[in-house]
């Protein structure tokens, strides 16, 4: 091994061509965590050993062909992350045919970064923003709406791609799925505290086969390894439960305030949503499998909040952080769950990879991407991201006691409801309307009025199942019960022959729902600015102008 030469990771990016092409993976242990104060500053992964080998020779020998292994060039050339994911080069023989093309080793002060700068990852993330970039308010975070041509579109699922993403830091690019999350708090049980019982733990523990306690001895002491703690890889082995979603960040539509005053933050249309199908593991089910008994904490007299932690960090180191009231497992949110595919596909790196919460019905912010760290607690979480966001507020300085969770504030909580329509098409005399409502909580829409005479009167759309069957209230089954994904709707209206020279101005069409509760969209949204200074929660008619094709 010494007798090799040492190349540092520059070296190694100069050969780059299919004529002359190296790259380097990992041959060593890898220690699993930093010491807790520093997992912010540092890899997770760190690589004893790197080691370098020149694979021109190899490339027409590679069974997926040389562009396969090509793809490294356009990371840093460290091949580590795709053998990870890609589980049939872990054999000895896979191992032993590239050892034959080893070269030399990456020198030390290279290594540590070498699972930071993962390959492929920037191509792979210019291709995820790229169709959103024209629909971006900030690059750096990346802010962006779904084009409202593709809400209007029929697709059920909004295609991830195209999905709204809502950033507030930098995306956290040195995760791997070797890392995990880290559970803490009341109801679990400290591992590493209890030494002495340990074994027994550790029994029920391999039992799991998922859950990893600490065995690294200088690591005991330190706060930040206390608890359980599960990789991602072990995550996506459990059973998992697929659920169809819709995502909407709390400043949605927020443009629509301009007309009445000014409120902080990007000036979202109907964009800030999207509605995908998220496959990953109930925590409920993940707790219970942790031994962690939530029906207890739920049944105590004592409140218990859920704090969950994403592994982007602001500015000055404090991590992406917020809380959820543990009783909303048992109402309204049963089904929050750790995602970790989005559409059938892994989660991307703007939507969470390698896993994040999906908190169905609730308003984005709750559903933490990047899911690093969750605490049971009998107090809220104290990170800005939460004391100081997602708050009805006229003063930016309030706190969290001043001011009201949106959840707990807006009708009752959670998502607030819309409606909106976007094609429209003339047709035997009438005009098409589609579009889709939701409400909060996992309520169901049961009916959509629209409007194309400023509301002197209404027209009842046709709503539609999932399948696009349509949706019959009368059926309680289709009535009540949670539902936490949109509800098309599409609509024929007709219009007297004479309607549209007659009326010679632009028509408009309003269109509003109604929830199982009753609740409906206020006919404006003049009145929500109200202690409201970063405008959340816009959800009035909405009222857009018709252009007959
Ligand atoms: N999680 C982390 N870790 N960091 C974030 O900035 N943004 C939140 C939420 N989860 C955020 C986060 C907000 S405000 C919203 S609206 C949703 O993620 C957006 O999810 P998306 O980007 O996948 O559409
Ligand atoms: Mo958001």
């Amino acid at each position: 091994l010494s007798t090799l030469p040492i190349y540092s990771r520059d070296e190694v990016m100069k050969h780059s061509s299919e004529d002359d092409y190296w790259i380097t993976y990992f041959n060593g242990t890898n220690k699993k965590k930093k010491r807790g104060g520093q997992v912010k500053k540092l890899p997770h992964t760190i690589y004893m050993h790197i080691c370098v080998y020149d694979v021109t020779k190899f490339l027409d020998e590679h069974p997926g062909n040389r562009s396969r292994l090509l793809l490294a060039r356009y990371g840093n050339h460290d091949i580590s992350s795709f053998w990870k994911q890609l589980g049939q080069h872990n054999q000895p023989l896979v191992h032993e045919i590239l050892e034959r093309y080893r070269v030399g080793n990456l020198r030390a002060e290279d290594v540590i970064y070498a699972d930071v700068l993962s390959p492929a990852v920037d191509p792979k993330l210019s291709e995820e923003r790229k169709e959103l970039y024209d629909y971006a308010f900030s690059y750096e975070p990346f802010i962006a709406e779904t084009p409202i041509e593709i809400l209007a579109s029929d697709h059920r699922y909004t295609p991830v791609n195209y999905h709204f993403v809502r950033n507030h830091f930098g995306v956290p690019m040195h995760l791997t799925i070797d890392d995990g999350i880290r559970i803490q708090g009341v109801g679990v049980k400290n591992v590493n505290q209890k030494k002495d019982k340990q074994s027994s733990q550790k029994s029920k523990i391999i039992d799991l086969t998922c859950v990893h306690t600490y065995t690294n001895e200088e690591e005991e002491e330190d706060e930040e390894e206390e608890g359980l703690w599960i990789s991602y890889r072990d995550l996506y082995r459990l059973p998992y439960v697929e659920r169809e979603v819709l995502m909407q960040c709390g400043g949605h539509r927020r443009r629509e305030y301009d007309k009445y005053g000014e409120t902080k933050g990007s000036k979202w249309d109907v964009g800030a949503l999207g509605n995908t199908k998220f496959k990953g593991v109930l925590l409920r089910d993940l707790f219970k499998k942790l031994g962690i008994d939530v029906q207890a904490l739920y049944e105590s007299d004592k409140e218990y909040h859920v704090w969950f932690f994403g592994a982007d960090t602001d500015p000055s180191g404090e991590n992406y952080g917020v809380s959820i009231p543990l009783k909303f497992f048992f109402l309204w949110t049963g089904d929050v769950m750790v995602a970790y595919q989005q559409n059938d596909e892994a989660l991307t790196h703007d939507h969470g990879w390698p896993a994040r919460i999906v908190v169905p019905g609730w308003v984005g912010a709750r559903s933490v991407k990047w899911i690093q760290k969750i605490v049971i607690s009998e107090k809220e979480c104290p990170a800005e991201t939460f004391k100081k966001s997602y708050r009805m507020t006229s003063d930016d300085k309030a706190e969290i006691r001043d001011v009201l969770d949106i959840f707990l504030f807006f009708k009752n909580s959670l998502n607030n409801m819309h409606t909106y329509a976007h094609i429209y098409l003339k047709k035997k005399g009438g005009i098409t309307l589609k579009g889709e409502a939701h409400s909060g909580g996992g309520r169901r829409i049961i009916r959509v009025d629209v409007s194309i005479d400023g509301g002197a009167t209404w027209h009842a759309a046709t709503l539609r199942n999932s399948d696009n069957t349509y949706l019959d209230v009368s059926k309680p089954k289709e009535r009540y019960g949670q539902k936490y994904n949109w509800t098309k709707w599409d609509i024929l209206i007709p219009i007297p022959a004479d309607y549209l020279s007659s009326h010679n101005k632009q028509l408009r069409a309003l269109c509003r729902a109604f929830d199982e509760s009753h609740n409906r969209q206020p006919e404006t949204c003049q009145h929500d600015i109200v202690f409201n200074s970063k405008g959340y929660c816009a959800n009035s008619y909405h009222n857009i102008a018709i252009h007959v094709v």
